[in-house]
């Protein structure tokens, strides 16, 4: 692709570095508040941060994925409109402190995360559970199948991956739920690493397993935050697969009403997050893939990462920000 063709197509690229800003400013607003075991109070300067950044943006956004419905969420609400308003159009994925049992408890893998996309080309994901598989980028199409038993899936991968199933770890939300797919997995011989909360962070720890440890997501997460890591899946490379979990009447009503016409569709990353994505996460704290906000005597430094799809350049940014003044 030559560079016009590159500036012609989907999101401007420069979005691509103006966006950091936004989940810089809120991971240090939570990180603020790391450790206090107070998790509303770092979700809510996380949001107010990140909507402050968020609106210097010269984009027309629209947030479809955010902080909730309007009428329980003052700010970052879902239709909520976004930057400035001079420029493109387009749809914004969001969770400015994703994890925030996490961050509250001051353990590893905290998240501010946003993924913006061509107008209409996020999942209205509702806010329900979504079952999830993932692996990394490098393996043949379709290796994963989320109808399948984990053991098959583990099976394939290691074969895939030229490693025997006991060298598989399993990245799985620590969660009565998963029990059974707990046992499962530990029957194969596999690993598990349990993790308390930060689905968004597991699923995109599968895309570097030399520096994550992890091969593999399984298990049942929030959709919203599945949508996050698909954007991110489709910059990276990646495999995912996500069902939402509509088993009532009252799951089943709204999820039409935001267009979602088969209630039982598998959704592979690029049906969650189709045209040209940018995703971009910032660590609150440390983490297997991004450390966290340090504060030192006369500077703040954060460590981000940038993806786009269109090009799937991969961006680590550290930033050391020496301005405390506007923190
Ligand atoms: C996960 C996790 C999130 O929600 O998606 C989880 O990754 C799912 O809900 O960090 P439960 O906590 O009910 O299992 C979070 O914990 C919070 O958004």
């Amino acid at each position: 692709m030559n560079m016009a063709q590159n500036i012609a197509a989907g999101l401007d690229r420069i979005l691509t570095m103006e966006v950091v800003r936004v989940t810089e400013r809120a991971a240090v607003a939570a990180a603020r508040l790391r450790g206090r075991g107070d998790e509303k109070a770092a979700d809510q300067v996380a949001v107010d941060a990140m909507r402050q950044e968020l609106n210097r943006l010269a984009i027309k956004g629209t947030v479809v994925i955010g902080e909730g419905e309007r009428d329980e969420a003052p700010m970052l609400y879902i239709g909520e409109e976004v930057g400035t308003g001079k420029g493109p159009a387009v749809d914004i994925a969001l969770d400015p402190l994703e994890g925030t049992t996490i961050c509250a408890k001051n353990l590893p893998n905290a998240l501010a995360v946003i993924a913006i996309a061509e107008k209409g080309s996020l999942l209205f994901a509702p806010d329900v559970y979504m079952d999830k598989i993932a692996i990394g980028p490098g393996y043949p199409d379709s290796l994963i199948d989320i109808d399948a038993p984990p053991a098959e899936n583990i099976a394939n991968l290691a074969k895939a991956k030229g490693v025997a199933v006991p060298d598989i770890t399993a990245c799985i939300l620590d969660r009565p739920r998963h029990a059974k797919l707990i046992d499962a997995v530990r029957a194969t011989g596999a690993a598990i690493r349990l993790i308390g909360d930060g689905d968004v962070a597991g699923v995109i720890h599968t895309t570097d397993p030399e520096e994550t440890g992890i091969d593999i997501y399984l298990g049942t997460g929030g959709a919203p935050e599945g949508v996050l890591a698909a954007a991110a899946l489709r910059c990276t490379g990646g495999q995912m697969q996500g069902r939402l979990i509509l088993d009532t009447p009252e799951k089943i009503a709204p999820a039409e009403k935001m267009g979602i016409s088969d209630p039982k569709r598998v959704y592979r990353a690029q049906d969650m997050a189709r045209g040209d994505v940018l995703f971009a996460a910032t660590g609150v704290t440390d983490g297997n893939l991004l450390g966290g906000v340090k504060f030192g005597r006369t500077f703040i430094t954060t460590h981000t990462i940038v993806l786009r799809s269109s090009s799937r350049t991969v961006r680590e940014i550290k930033a050391r920000h020496q301005d405390l003044e506007k923190f």
